[in-house]
């Protein structure tokens, strides 16, 4: 490292070690024209009026034309709008979804085209395309000029006003109730690509020491969409903030800033705030009471900026406005800096569904291989080979379990990624191969800064074959990050990723191994000396995008890279496992995600769930926050909490700065380290579950961590509730946020009883009960109803699991009912995708537990086969106690036990256990007790 690059490192260290979160370095809506200009606009603007409306292609195309009032209205502004039209395109899809697209009409010839996401949606959706047949035309009843309609699906229809343009979802029917609708508020604006004329400020914009070419001037979109008959609205991700959004702008809101979609590293992020972090989901769902859900996603890469706008915000424009009066509603403006309209209309009208057919534009998550799920350690850094060794040990010794063990940038020589400091890790092949004896996994950090010197294998081929992201001169770019000196690969182009994605063969990156894999961070793209911390907006990309308009999707593109090059390393034989720390709409096809630098603090222990939660509902169902927080050192009692936690976060990893204490779980005392092992056992206790619903969420997008009113959509109680989840349809889960919390309010929805996890004690739905804040362990309860297979067998690693016996917990309903699945593969390969797996489905009722097969028949199946076996089996909520327990048809009779499952608490309940059934759990089998 040369003296001046160790200067800036020592400075930049020094800056962000004494600071916390530097405001100034970043824009607030203000300092960002577009967002400023936009956020002046008035309700009733927007003067375009749809013309010219036909079928083409089975899509309805339509001209956005400037009224004559509108052109001259403008003329006197600062930024005339121009004249030119702009082209509408509606299209209907299966499973009522309506993609909205505008853009400029490139029949008169803008000199560049806007730039379009591409690989985000699935080939699959677009063959769903209905032929839109026919249009008619009506008088709206409210007096609101000529609409054109159109069937999207049984039950609605899709709308076009003419003047102003409006763009709606209704309820099928003269009368039918709106759900969605775009340009209501009439805010729309749309700046077309501009040659460059005269000097003004058009041309580049300024922020502190840096200035943005803008060769095409402004270019931004903005708009309002309303969700009707909504109570909240959710998702957006990432801000540190509650699960259902907060008004940005209305009476009573001072001076909010919009929520930020812009993929940033945020140094020591806020709790509380709008501001946006590393990754960007333009998807919003709405929920209320009286409808359900809808959900509304704009597929744009560009820095977007969305107000959530209070009531009684536009109350001054009500007369200029065509508003619904009998329809409650919650207004949104949504800003874009650069892209196109490429909208998406879900109806819902379940939470579940707003989940389906987002996933179904975008893709369900992967599934990632069992180890995965289970626990991970981390540190920044596990120092060389005798380090790892070492903490690999102790966890034996204390009989916690753990699946992988990570290694941070220190691990490289000099940062330069693929390589290894080999006197710190003078045989890393032999390190992962020792691990992997005992079925543990390693990952290294691979990040995209990409150090500038020649002779770095990866640099100098990159560099020689053009590869690097160009500044606007032309130039490679080149930014400071913590290799120093650093270009950034291209990864929007296609020949760059597959380039990129060959470096993970075992060839190339020596001294890896099959029980390797890999984290993405930094990928924002994160530019220590660049604006905002990241590129230039002017930087260059593939086919001559500018980074503005490609910015939030930069990191998908790198964790697609790394995931593909993963799968391509063992010729389609195993599933990767790919950590990244930006995302975007996509990212749940290629990998986990976690929440980034987040704080030693109960207040950050808390957002974590609305944070989860939030990505859970926009796809990504697998990501997790760092347990223990990753700045500064938790006190014991945090980090117990927080492991109770993060035991059922869908990612779950121990991580620190390396600033911080070490803090593996023995360092804090025998009690406390039983404590944090009963928190990870219980995550392996419940592996077989969890592994159901990552399966679960893989076929359907129904994510694993979910909100209480994705279970309960009609209960209010649970729609602004962020503090406890639902893991699956049957547990929940309610964290503890305080210090020395004595008691812990838990809200239990629904008519049936809630079974506490421990002691199967039952408790009333419906209510809230102030619960005892017990040290050993945070409130779960199972719902009544339901069947959780669990292995309590405990071992070294997932890998010794898998011949273990299964538990079934059954949770009676009132008519001495449940239901529940296992779903079980060999936790590895792609085989499941052609049917290799079993899933069951158990069965309680009138006395009898059976299990059934789920998996479709045919070929392909019963490929996975599996000796394991049920070895108990545990009713709650039943009475009387029963006499007997036999396995028909050959009535062959088991044990069976009554008593008290747990004294936890001063409470307790007698449950049923039949031990011993030894059941195959790929047998179809019914249990009879009575
Ligand atoms: O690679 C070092 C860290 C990493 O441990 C952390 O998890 C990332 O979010 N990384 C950020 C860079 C430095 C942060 C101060």
């Amino acid at each position: 490292m040369g003296q001046s690059m160790s200067i800036f490192f020592v400075i930049f260290l020094l800056i962000n070690c004494v600071f916390s979160w530097k405001k100034d370095e970043f824009r607030n809506c203000n300092q960002t024209p577009f967002c400023k200009r936009a956020r002046s606009r008035k309700p009733g603007a927007c003067s375009l009026f749809a013309t010219d409306i036909s079928v083409r292609e089975g899509d309805l195309v339509a001209k956005l034309i400037q009224s004559e009032k509108g052109v001259e209205n403008s003329e006197n502004q600062e930024h005339p709008i121009t004249s030119k039209p702009l082209v509408l395109t509606l299209s209907i899809y299966q499973d009522a979804v309506l993609r909205l697209k505008i853009d400029e009409d490139r029949s008169l010839g803008p000199r560049k085209k806007r730039f379009e996401v591409p690989d985000v949606i699935l080939p699959e959706f677009l063959e769903k395309r209905l032929w839109l047949q026919r249009v008619k035309e009506e008088e709206s009843h409210d007096g609101s000029g000529t609409l054109s309609i159109f069937y999207l699906s049984d039950g609605y229809e899709g709308v076009i006003r003419h003047d102003p343009f409006e763009v709606f979802v209704r309820e099928s029917g003269k009368n039918g109730k709106k759900v969605l609708s775009l340009n209501s508020n009439g805010l729309f604006d749309f700046e077309q690509l501009k040659d460059k004329k005269e000097e003004n400020e058009d041309w580049e914009e300024r922020f502190r020491s840096h200035t943005d070419t803008r060769p095409y001037g402004p270019q931004s979109i903005s708009f309002d969409v309303s969700f009707y008959e909504a109570d909240f609205v959710y998702g957006i991700p990432e801000h540190a903030t509650s699960l259902a959004l907060k008004p940005t702008r209305g009476p009573g809101v001072e001076d909010s800033e919009p929520y930020r979609l812009f993929n940033l590293d945020v140094f020591e992020y806020l709790h509380d705030s709008p501001f946006g972090l590393y990754g960007t989901i333009p998807l919003m769902i709405s929920h209320g009471n009286s409808r359900g859900s809808s959900g509304f996603f704009w597929l744009t890469a560009a820095e977007m900026q969305i107000d959530v706008l209070g009531p009684g915000w536009n109350d001054e424009f009500s007369s200029v406005l065509r508003l619904p009066s009998d329809q409650k509603r919650i207004d949104t403006f949504w800003m874009t800096e650069a892209g196109v309209v490429d909208a998406f209309f879900f109806v819902g009208p379940g939470p579940k569904d707003v989940v389906r057919q987002y996933t179904g534009v975008t893709g369900t998550p992967a599934l990632p291989q069992l180890f995965a799920i289970a626990y991970h350690q981390c540190r920044w850094n596990y120092r060389d080979e005798e380090d790892v060794y070492n903490v690999d040990s102790k966890f034996d010794e204390h009989d916690i379990p753990y699946d992988v063990l990570w290694l941070d940038i220190e691990h490289t020589d000099g940062k330069r990624y693929f390589t290894w400091d080999r006197a710190l890790f003078p045989n890393p092949d032999e390190m992962q191969t020792k691990l992997a004896a005992k079925g543990r996994h390693m990952v290294t950090i691979v990040d995209p800064h990409i150090k500038r010197d020649d002779s770095y294998y990866i640099h100098k081929e990159a560099s020689q074959k053009g590869y690097y992201v160009k500044d606007a001169t032309g130039k490679d770019f080149d930014g400071w990050c913590w290799s120093g000196s650093s270009s950034y690969l291209d990864m929007l182009n296609p020949e760059i990723r597959s380039w990129w994605s060959g470096k993970f063969s075992f060839d190339n990156y020596i001294g890896s191994t099959p029980s390797l894999h890999i984290w993405n961070d930094m990928n924002e793209p994160s530019v220590f000396n660049g604006p905002e911390v990241s590129m230039p907006r002017d930087a260059l990309h593939y086919g001559d995008v500018e980074h503005r308009e490609l910015h939030n999707a930069y990191g998908y593109y790198f964790h697609m890279a790394t995931s593909d090059g993963l799968v391509k390393r063992m010729e389609g034989k195993e599933r990767p496992f790919v950590l990244s720390r930006a995302f975007f709409p996509g990212s749940q096809r290629y990998g986990a995600v976690w929440t980034g630098d987040n704080t030693a603090e109960w207040e950050h222990l808390r957002v974590s769930v609305p944070m989860i939660l939030t990505l859970s509902l926009t796809g990504i169902s697998f990501s997790g926050a760092d347990v223990g927080g990753f700045f500064g050192n938790p006190d014991t009692e945090l980090l117990v909490r927080w492991y109770q936690l993060g035991a059922y976060y869908p990612f779950f990893r121990g991580h620190a700065h390396h600033d911080t204490k070490r803090r593996e779980p023995w360092l804090f005392g025998e009690r406390n380290m039983e404590l944090m092992r009963e928190a990870i056992h219980v995550r392996y206790m419940l592996l077989p579950y969890f592994y159901t619903l990552f399966r679960e969420a893989n076929t359907s997008g129904i994510p694993v961590a979910r909100p209480l009113w994705m279970e309960y959509p009609s209960d209010v109680n649970t729609f602004s509730n962020d503090e406890a989840f639902m893991v699956g349809d049957a547990l929940l889960v309610q964290g503890i946020y305080t210090e020395r919390a004595k008691h812990v309010p838990v809200y239990l929805p629904g008519d049936q009883s809630w079974f506490d996890m421990k002691t199967g004690a039952a408790y009333k739905g419906g209510a809230t009960h102030k619960l005892e804040a017990l040290e050993d362990s945070i409130p779960a309860f199972q719902r009544a109803g339901t069947i959780i297979p669990r292995k309590d067998r405990f071992r070294r690693s997932t890998t010794q699991m898998e011949n273990d016996p299964y538990t079934l917990v059954i949770a009676l309903n009132s008519s001495k009912a449940a239901v529940g699945e296992l779903y079980v593969d060999n936790g590895k390969s792609f085989e499941f995708q052609q049917g290799a797996y079993i899933h069951r489905r158990f069965k309680f009722w009138n006395g009898k537990l059976t299990s059934s097969n789920l998996a479709p028949l045919g070929s392909g199946h019963n490929k996975f086969a599996s000796e394991c076996i049920v070895e108990r089996i545990i009713l709650l909520g039943l009475s009387p106690q029963p006499k007997t327990a036999l396995i028909e048809p050959a009535n062959q009779k088991v044990d069976i036990e009554w008593g008290p499952l747990l004294l936890r608490g001063g409470k307790s309940s007698s449950v049923l256990t039949i031990r011993k059934p030894n059941v195959r759990i790929a047998d179809d089998w019914t249990i009879k007790i009575s």
